[in-house]
């Protein structure tokens, strides 16, 4: 239900933002400086399970459509694990309008964790990494040196403008995903043999540990 409810709402914002030539199509959307600006904020909402460590995150994500045809990308979460750089993405399907939409807690599964691939089927595969410098394609998924870092206390600021944001101005519904807990506290993104989530692999890779991998917050955004 309650995903249900943001794809409607995302789906609204996209409708405005296709009459953008109509003029005052802009009215009831939050914090549009100028007509030839379009500005849209969204909620980020915690994925996993609330019995999950470190997982119970919130934010939000604005994108701005530039007059000069770029894209500008914001988000900001709050509640995350502190001072460590947290992978983030565009999720969707590229193509024709294709909506997808977040996870919920009962995507976990037996496990008890929504993996990154638990949430697949619900927000597609990576059209863009949210990286802060450089590459930012789906092969920068996992360059956690050049992720944004949260704060000691769990904040995390991003944004970067985007020339060009491949696969999303032809999809539906695109999701922001924050990936990234550390379960057991300890700072890093390791493994932990003693901990019942830290001695997880990731479900992309079991080289890498679960931690950063992790889906810890989503959020529809409409092109
Ligand atoms: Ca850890
Ligand atoms: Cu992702």
């Amino acid at each position: 239900m309650r995903n249900t409810t943001r794809i409607i709402t995302a789906l609204v914002a996209g409708s405005a933002l296709a009459l953008s030539g109509a003029g005052a199509a802009f009215a009831g959307h939050d914090g549009n400086p100028s007509a030839k600006v379009a500005s849209y904020s969204y909620s980020l909402d915690a994925i996993q399970p609330t019995d999950v460590p470190g997982s119970q995150a919130e934010g939000s994500t604005r994108v701005k459509a530039l007059p000069n045809g770029k894209l500008q990308v914001t988000v900001e979460a709050w509640g995350l694990s502190p001072n460590l750089p947290h992978a983030m993405h565009l999720h969707g399907v590229p193509g024709p309008a294709t909506d997808m939409a977040c996870p919920g807690p009962a995507a976990a599964g037996a496990d008890g964790v929504v993996t990154v691939l638990d949430g697949a089927p619900f927000y597609g595969g990576i059209i863009t990494s949210l990286t802060s410098t450089g590459d930012v394609s789906p092969a920068s998924a996992l360059a956690l040196d050049r992720f944004a870092m949260s704060d000691a206390d769990g904040y995390l600021y991003y944004q970067r403008t985007f020339t060009d944001v491949p696969g999303y101005t032809d999809a539906g519904t695109v999701q922001v995903v924050v990936h990234g807990i550390d379960f057991d506290g300890n700072g890093a993104y390791a493994f932990n043999a003693d901990d019942p989530f830290s001695s997880r692999p990731s479900s992309l890779n079991a080289g890498i540990p679960l931690e950063a991998t992790v889906p810890v917050l989503c959020g529809g955004i409409a092109n």
